[in-house]
């Protein structure tokens, strides 16, 4: 018998809303259909290696207050793969279809970065059996740019062209695996791209080298034949005082600057929106309406406090909009949701990792029904496309077809002497509906 790491649970069965038990789900039923879609596939929810495997419970006070089992006794590669074991378990008992990881949070570093790839290598010939075994895919791989010392001034930002070149070693390994093992996705985190200062930052300098960077990993992507999307993460701050990334307009303005904007989609994270001041479905639909919607990372902040808590999603009114979004979008495509989520410090037990997800989950297929019940009911739709009824004909089409120009517009009005009267928003009126359909 393997050693088991969550022995008192069950796989998580669906019992419905009226369910009694604390490890059930009460709405994801992965196989009801919803919108023309398996929930499961709507969803393609995934467990994340690093907050869910990775995190013992440290914060900038005090030191980890999780025991977990796979991150003690043996050598470091005898717990890479006991953690390994132990994220397939997981994955397994939650019947999460997709995991998501960073290459240093399978495998230890090495003494060289020969080493380090070997080390790798040998973990992921364990992911890609326990991939086969269980049918877990992978949803996207990324590379941990920023937690080594070497990255402290950045990675493709950095004033050190051997960082980048590191850095660059880092991702070519990093896409070399996320391929082998069939990922859906790779994603780019800034991490540490941006500045703590203006006093020793040449911001045209580092934009020259980011969009270089991006351009590298965009051919290599081709070079090798990886089929999935490639996707930016922004965050506005947090671990630098100003990231580069900072929301889905600034990344979209970069992408564009470097003509990236066709081989590279977001990966929009809620934390991160209202890190900047935003909301999450403010990202969404910016991403959504710029054709750069490719994958979400769910989690929460704290109202309370500025920072980047990263708490399961409890809101389903908040993914209730971003199902709104992401449906009339045409759906999530090779993304997924992603719970880059963490447990609180108190919340000791490997088993809290089960709750923590079947919440998170359960939260998510909640927004996910009401979503397509609203758009199903039709009358906010119904409401926004009557506001904009006069673009698709006569004055408004010709305006947008560019058959007018600004002389013509003006003898347009003089002529009919118009005088065009506002019209209401019907802002409450919406918001009741939203209410009384949730
Ligand atoms: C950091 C963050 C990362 C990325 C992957 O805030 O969200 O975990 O998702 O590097
Ligand atoms: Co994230």
């Amino acid at each position: 018998m393997s050693e088991s790491f969550f022995p008192d649970v069950q796989r998580i069965p669906f019992e419905g809303p009226d369910g009694e038990s604390a490890l059930a789900y009460r709405y994801y039923d992965a196989e009801r259909v919803v919108f023309g879609k398996r929930m499961a596939d709507h969803l393609r929810f995934a467990v994340c290696y690093w907050h869910s495997l990775g995190y013992l419970g440290q914060d900038m006070f005090g030191a980890a207050t999780f025991e977990r089992p796979w991150e003690s006794g043996g050598d470091e590669m005898s717990r890479a793969r006991r953690k390994a074991a132990a994220a397939f378990e997981l994955f397994a008992k939650l019947g999460a279809p997709y995991f998501t990881f960073h290459d240093r949070d399978v495998a230890p570093e090495g003494a060289t970065l020969a080493e380090t790839n070997g080390n790798l290598d040998r973990i992921v010939d364990v992911l890609a059996a326990e991939m086969a075994r269980t049918g877990t895919k992978l949803l996207w791989g990324t590379a941990n740019l920023f937690s080594h010392p070497r990255y402290a001034a950045g990675a493709a930002s950095n004033p050190d062209p051997e960082v980048f070149a590191y850095a660059a070693a880092q991702v070519k390994k990093a896409l070399d695996v996320t391929h082998r093992l069939g990922g859906e996705n790779y994603v780019l985190w800034g991490g540490r791209e941006g500045y703590d200062t203006l006093l020793n930052t040449d911001l045209r300098q580092e934009a020259e080298q980011l969009g270089r960077f991006l351009r590298l990993v965009v051919d290599y992507k081709h070079k090798i034949g990886f089929e999935g999307t490639l996707l930016v993460e922004p965050k506005p701050m947090e671990p630098t005082k100003h990231q580069y990334d900072r929301d889905a307009a600034a990344v979209h303005a970069f992408l564009l600057r470097y003509g990236l904007e066709k081989e590279i989609r977001l990966n929009v994270e809620v934390n991160h929106a209202t890190l900047a001041g935003l909301s999450f479905v403010h990202e969404l639909a910016y991403a959504a309406a710029n054709d750069l919607l490719g994958s979400v990372d769910v989690n929460r902040g704290d109202p309370q406090n500025g920072w980047d808590t990263d708490q399961f999603p409890n809101s389903a009114e908040e993914l209730t909009l971003a199902w709104w979004v992401i449906l009339q979008a045409g759906g999530l495509g090779t993304g997924g949701c992603n719970f880059d989520a963490k447990l609180r410090r108190q919340s000791l037990d490997p088993e809290d990792l089960l709750h923590a997800h079947v919440g998170g989950v359960d939260t998510l297929a909640r927004g996910l029904l009401q979503a397509a019940r609203l758009i199903e009911e039709g009358r906010i739709d119904a409401l926004r496309r009557e506001r904009y009824a006069g673009w698709s004909s006569g004055l408004g089409r010709d305006v947008l077809d560019g058959k007018r120009n600004l002389d013509e517009l003006s003898s347009f009005v003089l002529e009919r002497n118009l005088e065009p009267r506002p019209r209401s928003g019907r802002q409450e009126m919406l918001e009741n509906l939203l209410n009384r359909l949730c």
